[in-house]
């Protein structure tokens, strides 16, 4: 049984719009969003004359497939403020997050930037139950990262009472979430779980605690994860999702009828697309997700393509809201294992580990390679009540674990149970993988 919502809407006019109003409001902003761009945006100009597009080829929203991609590259190659659309005393804010690229994908917010993310914010936050006068602890990393200074600022909006615990001390944090007792937690959904390990170690009931809504994201995560930090932390959890390019969190967010996470389209319009051949998808189609961030003044974005991978949703929720749905980002493009030329997601594995009781979920999984063949090694850590069992139970248990994940994914990986706690935690987003095949 899962614990009772406290959902409501918190902007039912945008929220619950119909698709005429929607397109109709998307094409205008989407109309000066492009002019905007063109204007004072020198790399996506470049872009657009070199695919032969010019302002006025955008008529409405049904024109967006003309316009070309951006990506995490622009970023990189404009390092720091080349993407801006505004100068850069226009600013009131600067977040960044850490790319692949090596380079830092900075991004500048004007005032009204930041109203437009805590108006987002509030809309995610009402869906996944934050009432006023909530105390919200926060526990994403405060600084550039998004996670921690974005919700904080809504709070306030929403009428909310913001905890800036920010990330790490989980002592502490546990002391906060006994003693001040919130109703609501916004981590990653690791480091949740973290809490909930440590809370059993030092023997604190569930029952000591007053959550009963979470907001987690910023990784990937399984329904088999949030089915246990429900249980372990007795709160009803919601996904969130955003990345710092678009604004940060709450470009969407579940709502209480499903894992479908609504996108604020009204403001992000999201598509998705092929990944070899860059053609936009139909429905429930699996391909990356690309967003035209057309509300934002300091870097507004066309066609941003942020390689997530996941299918969207058309139609009216059950919710009553009317926004498109995006399913669970199961992982990104680039975050995909390529073993022995077959395509596997650590959420693959995830979900195999999380359906048996004798493992927990925190994992590693080790690529490297022997005579040039890649092996896959995935570490889990046993149960405590587990770990008291016979080498041949436990032996047992790696050779069915091994089985099922080569019937899901058709790699075989060796399974190595490990003990309780012994592996590295996070207090931030879970670096999964270690792949070592590529190091000299
Ligand atoms: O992770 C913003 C955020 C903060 C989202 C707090 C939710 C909560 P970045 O650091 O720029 O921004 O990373 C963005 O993280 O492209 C996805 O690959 C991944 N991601 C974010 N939310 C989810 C989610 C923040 N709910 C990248 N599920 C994105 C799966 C997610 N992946």
């Amino acid at each position: 049984m899962r614990r009772e919502s406290r959902s409501w809407i918190w902007n039912p006019k945008a929220e619950c719009m119909s698709d005429d109003e929607r397109a109709k409001v998307q094409s205008e902003r989407l109309i000066n969003c492009v002019n905007r761009m063109y204007e004072h945006v020198p790399y996506y100009r470049k872009r657009m004359e070199e695919k032969g597009v010019e302002p006025g080829d955008i008529k409405s929203i049904a024109d967006l497939p003309k316009l070309p991609f951006s990506d995490k590259f622009d970023f990189r190659d404009n390092y720091p403020f080349g993407t801006l659309a505004v100068p850069r005393t226009e600013l009131v804010r600067v977040h960044a997050s850490s790319g692949t690229t090596g380079k830092m994908k900075v991004v500048g917010y004007t005032a009204n930037d930041v109203e437009l993310w805590n108006e987002v914010l509030c809309r995610a936050m009402a869906r996944a139950g934050v009432q006023k006068g909530d105390l919200v602890h926060i526990a994403y990393g405060y600084g550039l990262f998004t996670g921690g200074l974005g919700p904080h600022f809504a709070c306030a909006k929403l009428g909310a009472v913001a905890i800036p615990v920010s990330g790490g001390n989980t002592a502490r944090q546990i002391q906060i979430l006994r003693e001040w007792k919130p109703e609501v937690i916004m981590c990653t959904p690791t480091y949740a779980l973290h809490i909930a390990d440590q809370l059993q170690e030092a023997g604190i009931d569930k029952s000591e605690l007053n959550l009963k809504t979470g907001i987690f994201g910023a990784e990937a995560w399984t329904t088999e994860m949030r089915d246990q930090i429900e249980e372990r932390l007795n709160l009803r959890a919601f996904d969130i999702y955003g990345l710092t390019e678009v604004c940060g969190p709450g470009v969407g967010c579940c709502c209480d009828q499903s894992d479908l996470i609504h996108i604020e389209s009204d403001h992000f319009i999201p598509e998705i697309v092929d990944p070899e051949t860059g053609e936009t998808l139909p429905e429930g189609q699996l391909g990356e997700l690309v967003f035209s961030s057309v509300s934002k003044e300091g870097v507004p974005l066309l066609r941003y393509n942020t390689h997530d991978l996941t299918r969207i949703y058309y139609g009216k929720c059950a919710c009553g809201r009317t926004s498109p749905r995006i399913e669970k980002v199961t992982g990104r493009a680039d975050d995909m294992m390529i073993i022995r030329g077959v395509n596997v997601f650590p959420s693959q594995i995830e979900a195999v580990l999380l359906a048996h009781s004798e493992v927990e979920p925190h994992y590693l999984i080790y690529l490297d390679r022997v005579n040039n063949l890649d092996r896959v090694t995935v570490k889990v850590e046993m149960n405590p009540s587990f770990f008291s069992d016979s080498i041949r139970a436990i032996e047992a248990t790696e050779r069915m674990l091994e089985g099922e994940i080569a019937s899901m994914t058709g790699i075989h990986a060796k399974i190595k149970l490990v003990e309780p706690r012994s592996l590295p935690r996070s207090e931030g987003k879970m670096k999964r993988v270690i792949d070592e095949r590529f190091k000299k």
